[in-house]
């Protein structure tokens, strides 16, 4: 077996002769040609055409493929008819004669990184775009690692990325970072992978010494337009901007009392004449809110339809921060008239960072298959947001990158199974995670045969583990609808009890959990805060009563007494008991499945992970022990005996 995770899931397996026949040239279809040679596990001495036709049914990155040919539009669409043919080929699947289209146009990894090389929230090292050193000039080491970056994307169909902090440092806009985005943009390019930059709102006074950053002052738009001509003429085709405005301090509209459309306009009309979009975030909240949970809709609704055309406003996946389990932000497919795209977290801050195994595909599943009802029954997330419901002009998803210089890439080893979910799912939304796993652990831990024995032994229990892992991460850490149970600003540990005298309440768990003697949880009914109305029918009604309000999400919804009856028979403190237990004992079961494993993985892999379950085991149990004894000093009520209990 290969050693360490450097390899991703491209591992170099023994492949067999092919000829390639490609009439055209150019540095995509090299890479697609060179890949179809060092990669091909299909039929030795075959031949295989890769063509350009004309097919209206192939959209810009699709193509067609079959047992012996490539057709796709565009030479992008090329390369990733080429790396489906050979997952394919490696997985075992089968090829017949079909076309295939992404569901998203736009398939975006965003970075937190920041320009001296720290990454926000990031667990898999520094940065591999900007240097610890502030010095932007750029290596062949740098040149090497991008490459192998875009590699990695294109072959899972990601073809964007921003490559610095949403909390955006103003400078990356100026001459001598451009000239490093350009390198960047270069490289990634062959590989269809476009650049976009994160904007500060307040550069034009930052950086451009104006006084104002009033989106309807001429100055302020003036800055802008002669902003766009100057980085578009630096790299032409630039994706476009990510915009955090007026969110957790950062600069926005809203301070001139002007709207997230004027401000998003402004910055749209700029890059218009350059074919650039300009995605703009919806995680807004304030420090007085009584429901944090409600802001977003509360300030975008009004604005449906006032966007220009290249803009999108985009959505983390719940109402409130990526936490273990949330519902789906009411937002999705109540925008009608403006396209939404759903961001994902796919680096862990609130899921164990890298530390735990937690496999977040089943998570993002569970938010493209949720039905909004907003355009009828099957109303989905996935729907509302690829095209299917709505006609819109673009379409995007994205993922904040786990993404860093560590060996293995994403500090944990089956981390770099949340990169590759991101990109199966944004390129098709309807793929189930027990798929994007079983081909992630074929091409990440293969052996060159793939026996019976690894079948058994090695690729079922393991897929299992990953299938488990989110809900055994939800039920140590925030079952039954709890939500941002962290301790501090690092939100990694427990910490229910955490508020320190001069925090802002919406930063601490307490304003979260509104435990008391007699009960627990947040009420959002039409009694409470009335959160539930954002959502359609039935959806608002199922909510709004704890009886039929999915238990997973009682407590987001609800504040219910300690002895509410669950569906078990079991009040909900003893549900709440047994629901961190098992989350432990699931973790305790992780160990076992990957002690058994050892002998199918190399021992760098099979140490690394076996160190991180045993600490993710210290971790759950701390979290199981902190918040039961903690509620227990609101109830004195005893756990029950038959759980594994505090010592
Ligand atoms: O989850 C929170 C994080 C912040 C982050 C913010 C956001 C980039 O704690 O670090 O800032 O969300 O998404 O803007």
């Amino acid at each position: 077996n290969a050693q360490g995770g450097h390899e991703l899931w491209l591992r170099n397996k023994t492949s067999v002769p092919v000829s390639v026949v490609c009439a055209e040239t150019s540095p995509t279809l090299s890479i697609a040609v060179q890949e179809l040679k060092d990669g091909w596990h299909g039929k030795a001495n075959a031949s295989v055409t890769l063509s350009i036709v004309n097919d209206d049914a192939i959209k810009p990155d699709g193509f067609r493929i079959s047992a012996a040919s490539i057709r796709a539009t565009t030479h992008n669409g090329i390369l990733y008819g080429v790396y489906e043919l050979l997952r394919r080929q490696q997985t075992g699947q089968s090829i017949t004669d079909e076309r295939i289209n992404p569901s998203y146009k736009a398939r975006i990894l965003n970075h937190w990184d920041n320009l001296n090389g720290t990454i926000e929230h990031g667990f898999g090292g520094p940065s591999i775009f900007w240097h610890r050193d502030n010095s932007l000039a750029v290596s062949d080491k740098d040149r090497l690692i991008w490459k192998e970056y875009a590699r990695a994307n294109a072959s899972i169909g990601i073809n964007g990325t921003v490559i610095n902090n949403v909390n955006a440092n103003p400078l990356v806009l100026t001459k001598d970072y451009l000239e490093r985005v350009k390198a960047i943009a270069g490289v990634l390019r062959p590989y269809g992978v476009k650049t976009y930059l994160s904007i500060n709102w307040a550069a034009p006074k930052t950086i451009g010494k104006i006084s104002t950053t009033d989106p309807l002052a001429d100055s302020v738009i003036n800055w802008w337009k002669a902003k766009m001509k100057e980085i578009y003429t630096v790299i032409p085709d630039l994706g476009g901007f990510v915009v955090k405005a007026n969110s957790e301090g950062q600069p926005g509209p809203q301070d001139y009392g002007r709207s997230h459309a004027d401000g998003a306009n402004l910055l749209a009309d700029a890059v218009k004449p350059f074919g650039g979009i300009i995605m703009w975030r919806a995680f807004v909240y304030q420090p007085n809110e009584k429901d944090r949970a409600k802001q977003a809709y509360n300030e975008f609704m009004p604005l449906d339809g006032k966007f220009r055309d290249n803009v999108i406003i985009q959505v983390k996946n719940g109402p409130v921060d990526f936490q273990p389990r949330e519902p789906f932000s009411p937002l999705f497919g109540a925008m009608k008239q403006t396209p939404v795209m759903p961001e994902f977290q796919i680096t862990q801050e609130y899921l164990g960072q890298s530390i735990h195994l937690v496999y977040l595909s089943t998570m993002w599943e569970e938010l493209l298959q949720s039905d909004t009802y907003q355009a009828g029954k099957g109303s989905t997330v996935a729907r509302v947001t690829d095209g299917s419901v709505y006609p819109q002009k673009i379409s995007a998803i994205a993922g904040v990158a786990n993404i860093g210089l560590d060996t293995n890439w994403c500090g944990h080893d089956f981390a770099q199974a949340n990169w590759y979910a991101f990109g199966r799912l944004a390129w098709n939304n309807r793929l189930k995670s027990e798929q994007i796993a079983d081909e992630w652990i074929r091409l990440t831990f293969s052996p060159e045969t793939n026996t019976t024995a690894w079948n058994t032994g090695f690729l079922a229990p393991v897929k299992q583990m990953m299938m488990d892992s989110r809900e055994a991460c939800v039920n140590y850490m925030m079952p039954l609808g709890l939500h941002h149970q962290f301790s501090a600003n690092d939100h990694y540990g427990p910490g229910a009890w955490w508020a320190p005298a001069r925090m802002r309440s919406d930063w601490t768990p307490p304003y979260y959990h509104k435990a008391e003697p007699n009960g627990v949880g947040f009420d959002r009914t039409t009694k409470g805060t009335n959160a539930v109305s954002q959502y359609h029918e039935p959806l608002a009604s199922l909510f709004n009563n704890p009886n039929t309000c999915p238990e997973n999400l009682l407590l987001w919804f609800h504040h219910v007494s300690w002895d509410f009856k669950m569906k078990s028979g079991r009040t909900l403190w003893q549900e709440m008991c047994y629901k961190y237990d098992k989350g432990v004992q699931q973790v305790r079961g992780f160990q076992k499945t990957w002690d058994k494993v050892e002998s199918y993985v190399d021992s760098t892999r099979f140490r690394s992970v076996q160190r991180k379950l045993r600490s993710q085991l210290t971790n759950a149990i701390l979290w199981k022990d902190g918040i039961l004894q903690y509620f227990q000093t609101f109830h004195h009520q005893p756990i029950p005996f038959d759980i594994e209990r505090p010592v």
